[in-house]
This record gives structure tokens, sequence and C-alpha cells, in this order.
């Protein structure tokens, strides 16, 4: 029996595998023995992969290997999400070209995942910088502009004044650029719009098409689309000037709409709220007699980032705007307007309908500024009507009107639809739907994307490249630097920007800003199931085939990000006949952060990170995988610890050990009974939970399975196989090199799982008689093999156990295995 040389033989394996294409896969045979097993793609950064990164690859290694060994066909495949700021920060710092950094980065990625041995078919690899590539991003692209799903646009957009691009919501955290950190600014630019908010109901709807999805994640993809009912609620505006005033007082016709999810509580409207950018500042300015103090207000709250503005623990601050009132159209009520930033401008209308009574924000507001706070709804039953009133909380719930003249009385439902009805007669409102989800921020100032393919023609607008001049490549540059100003670095290339007019044929300019990196991205896994096809996106073969991604594993932080935009992108494609399912992914689970030991996350900044080429080379690839497995719940966040490492190949050194133990000469030799029944429980629940994401216990299930085998002096071969089998997805190499030991000429992976004998698990449940004090007081049912502490613990939750001990204080307990357990009571 030869010492685990871990160096020796994960080598050997990975090229052995790699020469015989054992993870090259076919679409041919049965589709319903399919499985598709998708990791987040990486961008490939200049640092490297650290030890946190492939804790999801490994587990869709796993679990690729398992479905291999259940007969399927797998598509596991990688691939490079490689347009990017870093790279052209390099470029500009280090005058490198981006392409040449990325290919640099892309080749350490790789070999740091190849040591791993995972089983990817790397013939399937795709880069989304690879022309033959973002020829169908802009492909895709172009039939959106085509289905009148892209537009120019000038409205202010989020700026990050550092990375100097305009972003999308999704490109923030807490208000500030992802990328760096810096808080982001309103600018107006051009910009170029997907309206991906025309696709907003049915990523909400379809998201009852994923009962494999952890409620928690749907629930965040439905609170980051935001859908909100109401109704828009228009208010007259007019001028309240009196006659000593030096300004002619002749009537105004602006409007004021608002937005409101409360209709039903028009009546306690006693002020209204606009944003500071709201337009009616611009057309009322004259009329307007403070209107130098709003200007100063408006300078200031510039300075805030939306999520400052809307904090609630900061104070409300805002501004009224003298010489206007506007006019509640219910009751011809006259209110004073103000502006203040808590009300923002890139959601509903910008201004609202304040109803101090009912909204939190409103009362503190109205408290602040001494306005009239008025009750409008009341609880329905008393008892919640007391709890209100002692509370003193504002009550935002639903109830039922009063004061309320034309509702008095009726349920906030009901009240909601007669108001709305009443708004629609008088032509004063009409009902309304707001989402949070915003159209898609599309372009990027910057060099390092794929070209947005549109044409700007002086006679024809915006025109799009013709598909056949696809892909539109990315021209080279002289200085990637972004201008600062809006313009992308490609503006400064004139012969690239000169071209015809698709259209008339006339001179023409084309786009220069280029598509954010979600772009790419969007849609990457269908390339994987067709990624040389030179004439479509992926054939409706070969896509009916794979389709759809059966489980998904990826970062939490992507779930209200790409996760939005593929799924986007995916119903766009469907809407085409591209693909053939409504959503792309079937299961989604996320990974937990692996930290660094000291409990922070791993970062170059605190010099804590782990490389994961360093613990292959001295504990082995098998061991890095065990440990990760193994080291708790898959979606939590855990610390490194090196003696669990240690652990993990401890335990593969026993593996190695047993070969040692494997009866070769007595082919009549059996396993003892307790050895196969543990055996055969083992091998169901490690497939379980394999399926289940619960690698934690397939680790302590092997882990307990191979200390029996232990303690045999003899085991059949036939049990050694099936415990090489069941342990290799986690430990490939190990496992593949054993099972060639034992004379097996074809690889492990074309084996088969092995099958459980359901009669050797069945009655291993036995009854157990419950005592106190000798006397019979229940039988419970528990496992033939229960510990002592598990058995206590079982028969105290015990009804008819508990009653006898409560108020009783326990001297002992006797535990019989297999029979009984009995409680002495001290006696008092
Ligand atoms: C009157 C009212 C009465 C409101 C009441 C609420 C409760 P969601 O659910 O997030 O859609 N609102 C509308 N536009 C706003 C903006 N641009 N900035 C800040 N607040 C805005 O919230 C919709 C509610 O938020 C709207 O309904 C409006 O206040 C406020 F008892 O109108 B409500
Ligand atoms: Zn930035």
């Amino acid at each position: 029996m030869e010492k685990y040389n871990h160096k020796e033989i994960e080598k050997k394996w990975q090229k052995i595998w790699e020469d015989t294409g054992l993870y090259h896969v076919q679409e041919t045979g049965d589709s319903s023995k399919k499985y598709y097993a998708l990791d987040m793609f990486p961008y490939p950064s200049g640092s490297g992969l650290h030890v946190g990164h492939p804790k999801g690859y490994i587990a869709t290694d796993v679990l690729a290997r398992y479905k291999l060994l259940n007969g399927f066909s797998v598509l596991h495949a990688m691939g490079w999400d490689a347009f990017g700021l870093p790279a052209e920060n390099d470029a500009i710092k280090k005058k490198i070209h981006p392409s040449e950094s990325t290919a640099k980065n892309i080749a350490t990625y790789k070999k740091q995942l190849e040591i791993l041995g995972l089983s990817y078919d790397w013939s399937r690899e795709i880069n989304t910088t690879d022309p033959q590539y973002y020829k169908w991003t802009q492909w895709a692209f172009l039939q959106m502009f085509k289905k009148g799903l892209v537009y120019e646009s000038h409205e202010p957009i989020n700026w990050c004044p550092s990375c100097k691009t305009g972003l999308a919501n999704e490109d923030l955290e807490d208000g500030k650029c992802e990328r760096c950190g810096t808080i982001v600014e309103r600018k107006p630019l051009r910009q170029i719009m997907i309206r991906i908010t025309d696709y907003a109901d049915r990523l909400l709807d379809d998201l009852s098409l994923l009962p494999e999805w952890e409620d928690s994640i749907k629930e965040m993809q439905k609170n980051w689309i935001g859908k909100s009912e109401g109704a828009e609620v228009i208010f007259q505006i007019k001028s309240d000037v009196s006659d000593d005033e030096q300004i002619v007082n002749n009537p105004i016709d602006s409007k004021l709409e608002v937005f409101t999810t409360r209709p039903d509580t028009l009546y306690g409207c006693t002020y209204m709220v606009i944003c500071p950018e709201h337009e009616l500042l611009v057309e009322l300015k004259d009329r307007i007699l403070n209107f130098a103090e709003i200007v100063e207000y408006q300078e200031n709250s510039k300075k805030k980032s939306d999520l400052e503005r809307t904090d609630l623990n900061k104070d409300k601050t805002g501004v009224e705007i003298k010489g206007i009132k506007a006019i509640n159209p219910i009751n011809q009520e006259e209110l004073p307007i103000f502006v203040a930033d808590y009300v923002l401008a890139g959601y509903g209308t910008g201004a609202i309908m304040a109803v101090p009574g009912h909204d939190e924000r409103d009362q503190e507001f109205a408290k602040k500024y001494e306005l009239p706070i008025r009750q409008v709804v009341v609880p329905t039953n008393s008892n919640q009507l007391e709890q209100q009133q002692l509370s003193q909380q504002v009550f935002a719930e639903y109830g039922k009107a009063i004061n309320s003249e034309m509702i008095n009385g009726l349920s906030t439902a009901e009240a909601k639809k007669k108001i709305i009805v009443w708004l629609r007669e008088n032509h004063v409102g009409e009902s309304a739907v707001n989402y949070k989800l915003r159209d898609w921020v599309f372009s990027r100032q910057r060099y390092w994307g794929e070209p947005i393919p549109l044409i700007h023609c002086e006679k024809c607008g915006m025109v799009g490249v013709k598909e056949t001049d696809l892909p539109v490549k990315l021209p080279d540059v002289k200085s990637y630097e972004p201008s600062g100003t809006g313009e992308s670095p490609l503006s400064t290339i004139d012969d690239w920007v000169k071209t015809v007019c698709p259209q008339c044929g006339g001179s023409a300019k084309r786009e220069t800003n280029t598509m954010p990196q979600w772009a790419g991205s969007s849609w990457y896994y269908l390339r994987y199931m067709d990624p040389h096809n030179e004439h479509e996106l992926v054939s409706k073969d070969k896509e009916k085939f794979w389709a759809p991604v059966d489980h998904y594993v990826g970062g939490a932080e992507h779930v209200t990000r790409h996760m939005i935009y593929a799924r986007f992108w995916h119903k766009f494609l469907y809407d085409l006949k591209v693909v053939s399912t409504k959503e792309p992914f079937q299961k989604y689970s996320k990974v937990g952060l692996i930290l660094a030991e000291d409990g922070r996350k791993m970062s170059k900044r605190w010099n804590n990170v782990i490389n994961p080429d360093e613990i292959v080379e001295k504990y082995g690839a098998d061991a890095l995988r065990v440990y990760e497995m193994f080291m708790g719940p898959f979606d939590q966040a855990i610390a490194w610890n090196t003696n669990g490492l240690v652990g993990a190949r401890k335990f593969l050194e026993k593996i190695n050990l047993l070969s040692g133990k494997v009866n070769n000469g007595d082919n009549n030799f059996v396993d003892q009974k307790d050895v196969l029944i543990l055996l055969h429980k083992t091998i169901k629940k490690i497939g379980e939970d394999i399926v289940d994401f619960k690698f934690n216990t397939v680790v302590s299930s092997l882990m307990i399975l191979v200390n029996k085998l232990s303690e045999q002096e003899l085991i059949s071969k036939k049990t050694m196989e099936n415990l090489l089998i069941i342990a290799s997805p986690l430990a490939p190499h190990l496992a593949e090199e054993l099972w060639n030991n034992l004379g097996n000429q074809e690889s492990i992976f074309k084996a088969s799982w092995p099958e459980y004998d359901a009669k050797l698990i069945v009655d291993e449940r036995i009854k157990l008689v419950v005592q106190i004090n000798g006397k019979l007081r229940d039988t419970i049912e528990v496992d033939t093999n229960i510990n002592d502490a598990d058995a206590k613990k079982l028969a105290m939750e015990s009804d008819k156990v508990s009653k006898w001990l409560e108020g009783q204080e326990i001297s002992q307990a006797v535990f019989v295995k297999g029979r009984l357990i009995n409680f002495v009571l001290k006696n008092k």
C-alpha cells in the first residue's frame, strides 16, 4: 500500500482526464437525462483567485460529478466575464492594452482552476471580449433596438466622478459606486437606455415559476422591482400673491401631478411636497417670491445622495414655496407647497400629496414646520383602535375612512376604488402603477466594453448597424483616459466614428459609448450550449436539449443585479423564440463567503489572503475540496481554519489506508452486516445531501463510514469500490487512483452511483421505553443507534413524560441501549 502522494496523483489524473476528453459532452441521447450545472463566471482580475473563490465552483463540481455518475449528460463549463474597468485602469496606468492584461489574467485563473480538478468541458470555454462572442451580445441588443426597447435620454443619471462614467441603479451600493466606493452624483447626460421596465410585471409574476428558488431570494427580487399600485392625482396650481405685491395676478394653468399608493387619504392631505429637481420650479420661476432661498436649498441637497435624503434618522428639511398654492381637487382646499429632498426625483412623479396623519415621514415634517395633521383613517377593529391610540404611532395600515365626506365608513380598499373612479370621472387623476426598477442605463463612457451597434445620422436619427456588419469591433485607441465630459475615449478615433448611414447612405457617426459589463454576462449561459456557432446565438436543437440551467450557483450580491438583467435578457430572447423556456435558472443557490482566519474579508489590503495554489501544493486539491465543503452550511460565511484543512487531509489518508484492507484473495468474503447497513445508509444520505447542497453532512457521513471501515480487519472489494464512488465527487483524484489500483480499467466517473439496498436500511428505528422512577410513562420511536444524550433529550420532549418531570429534579437517567431510559427523580 502506497503513501498518499497527492502531487503525483493529482497531476497524473488531470492529464489523463484532459487527454481522454472525459468531460467533453455532446447533445446526444435522452434530454430528460441532461443536467446543466452552472457557476457564475468570474471577472479575471489581476490578483488571481483566493481560496474563497473556488467554494462555489467546488460545489457545482461535486454536483456535476454526482450527476455524471447517475448517467446524466452533464453540461459544466467555464468562461470569462472579461470586459470591465480594472483592465482599462491598468491600461491607463501601465500602458498595457486591456486585451493583453486580460489574456494574462485569464491564463492565471485557468491554471488556478485546473489544479483543483474541476470537471469543466474546456472545449466550451467562452470569453465576453472575444468578437465572436460579443457579436451575439450586439446582435441581441440590435433586436431590442428593432423592437423599440432602446431609446436615447438626457435625464440626469448616476455619475461616478471617480470612474468617470454613468451608472445604472444596479451599479450602486448604498448610494455609492459599487466599483470604487465613491458617492455618486446626479448628472444630466446623453445616454442609451433599455426599457427593462416593460418587463417588470413578467419579472415579478414569473417568480412563481421558480418553486426551487429560496423565498428570501425571490423576496429580494420582488423588492428590487418594487411594484406599487395606486393613483396619480392632479392638483391645480394657483397664484397666491396678495394685492399689495407688485406682481400681476394673472391665472396660472400649471398643474402638479403626484403619485400615491393611498388615494383614500386625499382628504387628509394638508400640504404638498416637490423634489428639488422638480420642473415646476423652472416653470414658475417668475411666480415664486422666495426663489433665491429655493436655489440655495437646491444647491445644498445636490450634495446629498438619495440615501442621505431618505435616511429616517436624519432631520427632514424643506422650504415653503412662496407665491403659489395647490388646490386639492376633492375639496378645493388651498395647500402650501414645499420643496424638500425627502421626496426623490427618480420615483413616481417626484412630487407627493403629504398626509401627515398616516405617513411617518410626512408627520415628522409636519411637526417640524407646524403644519396641520388630520386623521382620515382609523383601525377597523376596536382592539386595534385602542392599541393604536395608546401607542400614538402613525396609523399607516388599512382601516376605514373618517373625516372624508365621500368615502366615510368605507374600508380602505373600497375607498381607494371609489376615489379613483371619482378622479377619473372628473379628469383629475387615474389609477397608476409604479416600479422601483428603473429603465436600464446601458451606456458607459469608457473604452473596455462592447461597442454599442448604433449609428447616428442627421437625416435618419438613431439607426441600427446592419446585422451583416456585426460584430462592430472595438478599435484600438492611443489614450484610454475617459474624458470625464461624458464622451467615451472611442469618440477620439475619427476614422472609426465616421461611417455611412445604413439607411440613407449619407455620412453618419457611430455611437461611441460602450456597453456595461452586465451585457455580456446576461446571456453567457446560453453560449456554453453552443459556443462555436457562427450563425446563431445558440442553435434551437442545442438550446432545447440543455435548457434550462438546472442549478445556478453564485454570490448573493448578484441577486438584484446580474440576476435581474439575465432574467430580462432571457425573456426578451424567449419573445424572439431564440430560447424555449420562460426562465433561465431552475434553481439558484448562494455561496457563503470564506473569510480570512482573522474573521475579516480576505483582502490584499489586510494582507490576510490565502492562495489556493499553495494549499494545493502542500495538502492537495482533494484536501482543499473536502475542507471547503466541510467548513459549514454552504450558504453561510465561515472563517478559514488551517486545522480544519489538516483534518480533511487526514481523512483522505485514512481512505488511502483502507485500500490495504481490501480482501482480494477470498471471493467469498462478506462484510459484516452492520458494515453493510452503514454503507447503504451512507449511499442514500450522500445522494440526497449533494442535491440539497448539504455538503458538510456529505463529508461527515463519509467520515463516519470511513471510521467504521477502518475498524474492520478486512473489507470486501465491492465495499471499497462503493466507498470510492461515493467519495469521488469530493475527492476525484484520490478516488480515481485507488479505483485504478483495484484493477479497474475505465475511469471511476464512467461507473454508476451505487444503488442502496432499501431492505438493509429499514428497521433501523426501535421503540424505546421511557420510565420515571421505574414506572412506564411512554414509549418513543428512535434510531437504533441513538446515543445516551439524544435519547434523554427526546424522552424529555415527550408530553407524557414532561408533565411528570415538571417541577422535579432528575438525579439520574439510566439508559439501556436499544431498550429503555429511566429517569430517577430526587426525593423532595
Ligand atoms: C399619500 C400617502 C398617504 C402615501 C399615506 C403613503 C401613505 P411606495 O410604496 O414606495 O411606492 N411617494 C411617492 N413618490 C415619492 C417620491 N418621489 N419620493 C418619496 N416619496 C414618494 O410609496 C409610495 C408612497 O410614497 C406614496 O403614497 C407617497 O406617499 C410617497 F397614508 O401618498 B403616499
Ligand atoms: Zn466608480
